[in-house]
């Protein structure tokens, strides 16, 4: 018997694990379903099964059978030892309707051919096909489960022996894992399954035992993970032949990115070739999963103390739509270390007012603090699709850090001082070792699940629309919050205007609406023409350029460094995107995280650097969530006794202006670091009556015509010495440089109001009207403040005094202290 087989086909699957189950010979024919556009399409292969699809049997007789339950059904009628089908009608008939459930009612819906044309002919994104992959696979196994729920269900899904139901279930959990859907809810699916693993025939018929499916380019396993590594094989193997159909053996080419340039009416985007290593690699310093705008100012980051990284991103091309449009004054703060941020002010939108109306009248207008110490604005908007692009371009020019376009991470094991990832991409599958793995990759992070990690906090009910239209509105650039408008009544509309004639516009769903209504056309245009007329705007012509569904979650990681895997961004955690926190919240993670992640991959600092790290910045993320739930509950209020006390401030506020900043909701903000274990326990806070305090991040100060203080700043910690004198202390200067001779990145600012040089400082800053040392609540001579690289005070003293400062420079650089 010959079977047409491709690895991964989980048809295919099914007959594998029954042939195993009879003991069967056969020789494989694998069929390569992705290269070259697909092998099962070639007219040879048409020739066997008219369809285009594995599994096809040819019988030892020359017969050719197809689909798989009928092939299975032949070898049972064939060989019915042991029997795969129970020997009454009604259990036969349990067991059929319990494999169609899969091959008819679930497998289907995902089969490539279909997830092609979802994507390449009906446009739907990455993102949108792995909701389409998961939601069915969820739903088949749900009715699998209430349909175990059943006296007959023994060991396995049918009594004690396996049968041709776990002949199905088997293959779709396999899929189910590979696009990690949750199998918790499914508790009897996971014990069959187990039990069905247990058995050789389960075990040789599995994907990764078949002589067509990838090998490991190259490194050593450690411990795999579950859904990681593929399973250590044992020796009988049935499949005989390695030689594809088409007579060259198989490489895994399954991850298939989009790449079809995504549609934009203003943005032109670009397709990047994937990447696959033609050698083994040496291992790498660290890894970054995920070329989003977070992993890459990481990698940018690291870049500034010599540390190369290499990327990994699933896609190949930068985010679909806008997403993140709105960035904070810290953010820019941050972006300015990366490199980009004058990029981004050369096009983004600055902006500092909101307005809130009520029922059609304005009834608060904040505005957020900015002043002429202030380099950028308290918000900028900026497409994220830009935002990437201008990372990327900053990222190239380092020479440090590669990005590997169309890399997906499915698989990795962490040993005692290193973590090796498997990536798969259309050109093939390998292995990658790392110091340190970082996951950037989202929302959906991957190594969250391959870790087996949860996400902790609250999911609210209500779903927003986002639609980003292309319209010519002469409004300035503010946002706009419509509370309870007349077309959209007891709801929340926001509005935020973009670079290039673009507007977001922002509304909840009506309760009870699927997301793929309230996304339809029709359904759309007449919500965002309701609003134009609605602020005077009535028939202005506009062109949709990008929709999507959002759901307001707060969610975190309860700690963000695992062995050598440590989290960033969305994928440690998950943030309601009102206050502007996603985007925001990942670059001050990634700010806090470089600095660590390079002292410690120097040797400079122990792991406690980086448990600081996960401490501060979980520490921030459940700050903002408690902020955000209040900002979520206002806007969608889950409860009549929520929308009743919001309608009543909204109301009052129309006739007392002191009700409005009640319902401001906070935008996002730097955290302080306030019980942060890098912090001095002897310090001078009560000698300052001004200034950032312990933890907190320094603010700007303006200079001189286009120079603040900021724009000094580099990757070193900095001593800032407001002083009078001609030279600051040597005992002082022999400390650093004593620290700097080892390679730690140290820098003494000296803060002047009468000197342009202070002996001993690496730069002399004038201040000359005191400015500096006013907002510094610098009153003595001396003052002195350390600060972390990442703008962050560790102490600050009325004195530059050494036995002060070296013990504070130990907890930043502790394994360095005896030789300080
Ligand atoms: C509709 C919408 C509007 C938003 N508006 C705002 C806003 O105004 N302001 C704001 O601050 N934030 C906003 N956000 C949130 C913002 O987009 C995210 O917070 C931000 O993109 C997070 O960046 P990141 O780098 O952590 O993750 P992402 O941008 O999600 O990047 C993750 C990257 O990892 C890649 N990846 C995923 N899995 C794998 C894998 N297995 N292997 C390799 N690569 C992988 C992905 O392809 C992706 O490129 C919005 C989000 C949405 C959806
Ligand atoms: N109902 C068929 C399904 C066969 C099928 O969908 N096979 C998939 C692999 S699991 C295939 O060949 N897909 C190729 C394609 O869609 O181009 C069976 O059970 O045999």
């Amino acid at each position: 018997m010959k079977l047409y087989t491709y690895f991964r086909s989980s048809a295919a699957y099914r007959v594998r694990i029954a042939l195993a189950l009879k003991g069967l010979d056969y020789e494989a024919v694998p069929v390569h379903l992705l290269r070259d556009g697909g092998e099962q399409h070639r007219p040879e292969y048409r020739a066997i099964h008219p369809g285009g699809l594995v599994p096809a049997l040819q019988t030892d007789g020359g017969e050719v059978l197809v689909q798989s339950l009928a092939i299975i059904e032949y070898l049972e009628e064939t060989h019915p030892e042991p029997p795969l089908l129970p020997p009454d009608p009604l259990g036969r008939a349990r067991v059929r309707g319990l494999a169609l459930t899969i091959a008819c009612d679930t497998h289907p819906l995902n089969n490539l051919g279909v997830l092609r044309y979802l994507t390449e002919r009906l446009g739907a994104s990455e993102e949108q096909k792995l909701d389409w992959i998961r939601h069915w696979i969820e739903r088949g196994l749900g009715t699998f489960e209430r349909l175990l729920d059943d006296p007959r269900t023994g060991r396995f899904c049918h009594g004690d022996t396996p049968t041709l139901a776990d002949c199905c279930l088997v293959p779709q959990v396999f899929n189910a894992r590979r696009y990690e859907c949750s199998l918790e809810a499914f508790p009897r699916i996971r014990a069959v399954v187990e039990a069905c693993e247990a058995l050789p025939a389960f075990q040789e018929a599995a994907p990764a035992r078949q002589p067509d499916a990838p090998q490991p380019a190259s490194g050593q396993r450690c411990h795999p993970n579950q859904g990681g590594a593929d399973r250590p094989s044992a020796e009988r193997p049935v499949v005989r032949s390695r030689s594809s159909f088409f007579g060259r053996t198989g490489e895994g080419e399954m991850h298939q990115p989009n790449d079809e340039p995504r549609k934009s009416v203003y943005y032109r985007y670009q397709v990047f070739p994937p990447y696959l290593p033609r050698e083994t690699e040496a291992r790498q310093k660290v890894v970054i999963v995920g070329a989003g705008p977070v992993g890459m100012t990481l990698a940018l980051l690291l870049a500034r103390y010599r540390v190369p990284s290499v990327i990994l991103d699933s896609e190949v091309q930068v985010s679909e739509g806008s997403r993140a449009i709105v960035y904070t004054r810290r953010s820019m703060e941050i972006l300015q270390q990366a490199g980009v941020a004058r990029r981004i002010a050369e096009i983004g939108l600055p902006w500092r007012f909101g307005n809130s109306y009520y029922r059609g009248q304005r009834v608060f207008r904040m505005e957020a603090p900015h002043d002429e110490d202030s380099r950028f604005y308290p918000m900028i908007n900026l497409q994220q699709q830009y935002l990437e692009e201008f990372l990327l371009e900053e990222v190239c020019r380092s020479g440090l850090v590669e990005v590997r376009w169309g890399n997906r991470l499915i698989g990795l094991s962490q040993c005692d001082d290193g973590v090796e990832a498997r990536i798969d991409t259309q050109l093939g599958e390998y292995t990658l070792s790392t110091d340190w793995l970082v996951a950037a990759d989202g929302a959906r992070s991957s190594v969250r699940s391959l870790l087996g990690l949860s996400l902790v906090g609250d999911s609210y009910t209500g779903r927003f629309v986002i639609a980003d239209i292309k319209i010519d509105l002469d409004l300035p650039t503010e946002r706009l919050a419509f509370f309870d408008p007349e077309w959209n009544p007891g709801n929340t509309v926001l509005m935020h205007r973009q670079p290039f004639g673009i507007w977001r516009i922002d509304f909840r769903l009506p309760e009870g609406e699927e997301p793929e209504e309230a996304l339809r056309f029709e359904v759309l245009a007449a919500r965002i023409d309701a609003h134009l007329r609605m602020i005077g705007y009535e028939g202005k012509s506009w062109e949709l350029d990008w929709c999507s569904v959002y759901s307001a979650r707060a969610l975190t990681l309860e700690d963000y460094v695992h062995g050598n895997v440590v989290f960033v961004g969305d994928a440690a955690h998950v943030l309601p995107i009102f206050g502007v926190r996603g985007a925001n919240t990942g670059f001050q993670d990634a700010f806090d995280l470089a600095w660590k992640l390079a002292f410690t991959l120097y040797g400079w600092s122990d792991r406690s650097l980086l448990a600081s790290y996960s401490e501060e910045r979980v520490g921030a993320a459940k700050e903002i969530i408690e902020e955000a739930g209040r900002s979520t509950r206002f806007m969608t209020p889950p409860t009549t006794g929520h929308r009743t006390m919001r309608d009543a401030v909204l109301s009052l506020s129309i006739e007392n202006g002191f009700v409005g900043p009640l319902f401001h909701w906070r935008t996002s903000r730097p955290h302080v670091y306030a019980h942060s274990r890098l912090n001095a326990r002897d310090d001078d806070q009560a000698l300052f009556l001004e200034g950032p305090v312990d933890g907190a991040p320094i603010p700007n100060v303006k200079l001189g015509l286009d120079d603040f203080l900021l724009d000094h700043w580099d990757e070193s910690i900095h001593l800032l010495v407001f002083t009078e004198r001609e030279a600051l202390p040597a005992d002082v200067t022999a400390l650093l440089q004593r620290l700097r001779a080892r390679g730690v990145p140290l820098r003494l600012l000296a803060i002047s109001l009468g000197r342009d040089h202070v002996e001993g400082a690496d730069l002399t800053l004038p201040d000359p009207e005191g400015r500096c040392w006013r907002k510094y609540g610098a009153s003595v001579d001396g003052a002195t403040y350390l600060v972390r690289p990442d703008q962050h005070v560790a102490a600050r003293w009325g004195n530059c005094a050494v036995h002060r400062i070296a013990p504070v420079l130990e907890r930043l650089v502790n394994r360095l202290g005896e030789s300080a």
